[in-house]
């Protein structure tokens, strides 16, 4: 117990006073980050496709288990000299501040935390210790027996009044700490900016643009359904007064933007697709939205890009970098974005706050950077974005493949004979989607009947309605042909490392 309530005591404390010098250096926090990290590839891929947007959950509840075991076996090893648990607690220390001190935006306050904890951590095992009944050798407890035990009543006392007193002490920092590291101010000081109104508003939804009646998604995805992947334990805190982005490298001239100069700037509003490279065939990581920003081609014209310079180089506010070929980012036809506004509202903070970048056609690792701080005009020999580093190796370029999937029916779900209805979407950002079929149990393609196109960035909805199927167990499978004439390729790959390929397939019951 001694060993469990003095590392919940280092914690709390270094949370606290981590939420009132250093909110985004909790050393927790920092622990959790720095084990995402160090996870292995396949282990990262698999906690991201099992738990999906709970990873995150899943991580924190994990690291505090194995702290609680090793706080444990911690002070089972104290029990005749407190030197185990001492030593555990400072390697911990250790751990807690080389965690924070291997964070990209390392600044020395960032040490006052896992300092804190440091000293709460000893000072609540130290008293602990002291109180604690200690487990006398066989003859005295017989001799404390005898002599009626008053000694014993006293120091259990002591120990539960100063146990009660240390884990209330951890609950209510812990507590203040989970306030103050919280995200409260930056969501009051989103709330006050207001909804938001495009210079150039995008052409309104068209009717008929989804089959949700049949089971599609909604055209737009509300914010709060928007899919989220990302390596953030906690989210980066900025306000827009904070907010900077320097634009700089191969250009004639570097600039420094701030939250007034963005919001001078003339603003255009887009409706676009988003997908992660992640996503597993038929899988849920790709949402449609109104996104409102600047269009980075013309920020970079006025600056002047320099011969050569082909890769633009992204870094969010917490060293997360992405690498986008210099090539796209300046494409008349589709518009890079700086976005500040997802459907009108300012970017929710989880998708980036105040400000994100957006690049039609490609996928989010290597282009779609939240929390934008810094704009480099390099190549790619000179720089490696996150992803593409060692070892995780994903691709350099990532085009979004064209693709489709089956929402309707689900999995295994039964459905009567003579309503069959089969409905999803497809997508091929910028290309736009020319057609989709879907065939059962392996028989002829039946063209589906396509929803209204709202443009070639988005994804499109398709249903068909298939009734005269025998009852029983039913395959149904489906693709995609782009504009350019491509049909989705049957070859199932996994989405390591470009993306995944092949026709999304499922299983129904019929009857
Ligand atoms: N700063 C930062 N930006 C990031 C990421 C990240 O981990 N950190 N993940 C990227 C990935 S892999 C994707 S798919 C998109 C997801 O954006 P969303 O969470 O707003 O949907 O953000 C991209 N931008
Ligand atoms: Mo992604």
């Amino acid at each position: 117990m001694i060993g469990v309530l003095s590392v919940a005591a280092a914690l709390s404390v270094g949370h606290l006073v981590a939420g009132l010098v250093a909110p985004t250096a909790s050393p927790f926090f920092a622990v959790g980050n720095g084990a995402i990290d160090l996870t292995p590839t396949p282990l990262k891929n698999f906690a991201v496709r099992t738990f999906g947007n709970n990873d995150k959950l899943v991580l924190l509840l994990g690291m505090a288990l194995v702290l609680a075991i090793v706080a444990l076996v911690g002070g089972l090893l104290s029990r005749r000299s407190p030197r185990p648990g001492l030593t555990l607690i400072v390697v911990l220390g250790i751990v807690g501040a080389v965690a924070v001190i291997a964070r990209p935006t390392f600044g020395v306050v960032d040490l006052v935390a896992p300092a804190a904890s440091l000293v709460a951590g000893v000072g609540a095992f130290l008293l602990l210790y002291r109180l604690a009944p200690r487990p006398a050798a066989g003859g005295a407890r017989h001799a404390s027996r005898a002599t009626g035990g008053d000694d014993r009543g006293v120091s259990r006392r002591g120990m539960l009044v100063g146990s009660a007193a240390v884990a209330a002490g951890a609950g209510l920092a812990g507590y203040g700490g989970y306030v103050l590291t919280g995200t409260g101010n930056i969501e009051a000081a989103r709330r006050r900016l207001g909804s938001v109104v495009p210079d150039e508003p995008a052409p309104p939804i068209p009717a008929g643009a989804d089959f949700a009646a049949v089971g599609t998604p909604t055209f737009i995805t509300p914010n709060s359904e928007f899919y989220r992947v990302d390596i953030n334990l906690q989210l980066p805190q900025l306000t827009p007064e904070e907010w900077e982005l320097r634009i700089h490298g191969m250009v004639d001239r570097e600039i420094t933007l701030n939250w007034d100069d963005l919001m001078a700037m003339r603003s255009v509003e887009r409706t676009v697709t988003q997908v992660c490279v992640s996503n597993e065939l038929g899988g849920p990581y790709i949402s449609t939205t109104n996104y409102t920003g600047v269009r980075v081609r013309d920020l970079l014209a006025e600056l002047g890009v320099r011969d050569g310079a082909n890769q633009v180089f992204t870094t969010s506010v917490d060293g997360w970098t992405a690498g986008t070929p210099t090539e796209t980012v300046l494409d008349p036809e589709n518009d890079t974005l700086l976005v500040y506004a997802m459907n009108r509202e300012p970017l929710p903070i989880e998708h980036g706050f105040p400000v994100r970048m957006f690049v039609p056609g490609l996928y989010g690792y290597i282009s779609a950077t939240k929390w934008i701080t810094d704009m480099e005009l390099t190549t790619f020999e000179d720089q490696t974005a996150y992803w593409v580093q060692e070892p995780r190796n994903w691709g350099r370029f990532g085009p979004i493949k064209t693709m489709s999937r089956i929402d309707s029916p689900g999995s295994f779900e039964r459905v009567p004979a003579d309503q069959l209805t089969l409905a999803g979407v497809a997508w091929a950002p910028t290309v736009g989607i020319e057609r989709v079929e879907v065939r059962v149990d392996g028989g002829a393609w039946m063209p589906a009947e396509l929803a209204t196109e709202v443009n070639r960035t988005t994804w499109r909805m398709w249903k068909l309605a298939v009734p005269g199927l025998q009852p029983g167990l039913r395959t149904a499978e489906v693709r995609a042909t782009d504009r350019s004439g491509y049909v989705q390729t049957p070859e199932r790959v996994p989405p390591i490392p470009d993306g995944a390929t092949g026709w999304h397939t499922i299983r129904f019951n019929v009857g």
